[in-house]
């Protein structure tokens, strides 16, 4: 009797631990301007997705009820902030409202996407010296004063020319103190063996730093190599100890993907697709991310709704720019290409 109970109790535990959020997996929250029915499907009660980032410094509109221990939000200093304290400002308010109002329990937060690319590019485009001051101005507080756990700016190479003279001009503003940072932050776009050597590459120019994978996939492949891919690289992220965090890209309908059509977690209609179903712990729906590998040129139409890719309603920040998420992969794999 005292055994079966044990037992019915135990399953009752082990059914709600796989119920529970994974703390690896994320969300890079692009968001849908033309279908913002799409964004609630990432975080609802039985989604695992832990935390979320959105490249931008305050909440996603539809996320804002999310409490932050259900789903972490990150925000992002995303370029800029060379002669301002404006995110600094936006976070304090954030974390301790003037209002007297509960804050919002912000315990990690990511500098820079790509300052070591061009906007043309999708990149924000920053001098090491101006990053390192924007830092210093913004970013080095948040950790001092409130123990926020910083990421290291979004690069393409872990030190070459642009990590490097970044914490050396910042270490020379910061009273000559080194510039800490608590994890890194990092893409890979192409095969899974680009996800093993990014991995590796960033875990030897950064040992014992957490490593998060905040854009990740096989670009422009077919489905069964995109599905291969994907299981193949979340056993990878999920074992491998110096992988902190990860965040599948992405979440957004096939027909806008940047990346390929079979990278996408829903298809035209805005269903998960197996790929979407299985990031967010369920079964395969059956659902092609586009249905007989249809070319998306001829997916648009009333019937299989889609937008012109150039109007990518993920890809359009509030500020205008644009993310550039072909370009942020392109240029990662050109890199390594050249490397
Ligand atoms: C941050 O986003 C929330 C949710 O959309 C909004 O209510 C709030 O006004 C925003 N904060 C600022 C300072 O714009
Ligand atoms: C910051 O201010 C300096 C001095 O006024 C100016 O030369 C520089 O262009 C400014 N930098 C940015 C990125 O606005
Ligand atoms: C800070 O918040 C204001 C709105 O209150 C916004 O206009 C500005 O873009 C934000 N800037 C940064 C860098 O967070
Ligand atoms: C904020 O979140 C962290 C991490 O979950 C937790 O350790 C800490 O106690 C929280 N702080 C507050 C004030 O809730
Ligand atoms: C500071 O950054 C500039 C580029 O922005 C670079 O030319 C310079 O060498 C850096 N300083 C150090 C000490 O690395
Ligand atoms: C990927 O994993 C799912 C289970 O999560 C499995 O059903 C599917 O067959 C796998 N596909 C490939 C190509 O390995
Ligand atoms: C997945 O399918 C299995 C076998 O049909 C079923 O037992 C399980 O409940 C399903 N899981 C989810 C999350 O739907
Ligand atoms: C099986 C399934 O979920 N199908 C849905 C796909 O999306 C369309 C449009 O939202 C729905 O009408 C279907 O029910």
């Amino acid at each position: 009797m005292r055994n079966s109970s044990l037992l019915a109790l135990l399953g009752l535990l082990s059914a709600s631990a796989l119920a529970a959020k994974l703390p690896k997996r994320g969300l890079a929250a692009v968001g849908s301007k033309d279908w913002p029915e799409d964004d609630a499907i990432w975080v609802g009660e039985s989604s695992p997705i832990s935390w979320y980032y959105n490249f931008y410094w305050n909440v996603s509109a539809v996320y804002a009820s999310v409490p932050q221990d259900q789903v972490e939000y990150v925000p992002m200093l995303w370029g800029g902030g060379v002669n301002d304290t404006d995110f600094l400002s936006n976070i304090t308010e954030m974390i301790k409202p003037s209002s007297g109002a509960g804050g919002r329990n912000i315990t990690h937060v990511m500098g820079f996407n790509l300052p070591d690319q061009l906007f043309s590019d999708g990149g924000s485009e920053m001098k090491p010296a101006d990053a390192a001051q924007s830092w210093v101005h913004n970013l080095l507080p948040l950790r001092e004063k409130f123990g926020i756990k910083l990421g290291l700016p979004v690069v393409g190479d872990p030190r070459g020319g642009w990590v490097d003279p970044f914490l050396k001009n910042c270490s020379r503003l910061n009273d000559n103190k080194e510039c800490k940072f608590d994890f890194v932050p990092l893409h890979a776009f192409g095969q899974f063996g680009v996800l093993q050597d990014r991995v590796g590459k960033f875990s030897s120019a950064f040992p014992g730093v957490p490593l998060w994978i905040v854009e990740y996939g096989y670009n422009d492949q077919n489905l069964a190599t995109t599905q291969e891919y994907f299981n193949q690289s979340l056993t990878f992220l999920d074992d491998n100890k110096a992988v902190e965090r990860y965040s599948w890209f992405g979440a957004f309908r096939s027909t806008v993907s940047n990346v390929g059509p079979n990278m996408a977690m829903l298809d035209p209609w805005g269903n998960l697709t197996d790929i979407g179903s299985w990031y967010l712990g369920g079964n395969a729906t059956g659902k092609a991310a586009m249905p007989n590998d249809t070319p998306r040129t001829n997916a648009c139409s009333a019937e299989h709704p889609c937008t012109d890719a150039d109007k990518n309603a993920g890809t359009e920040l509030s500020n205008g720019r644009s993310l550039g998420l072909w370009w942020s992969g392109a240029a990662s794999c050109l890199l390594l290409l050249l490397l």
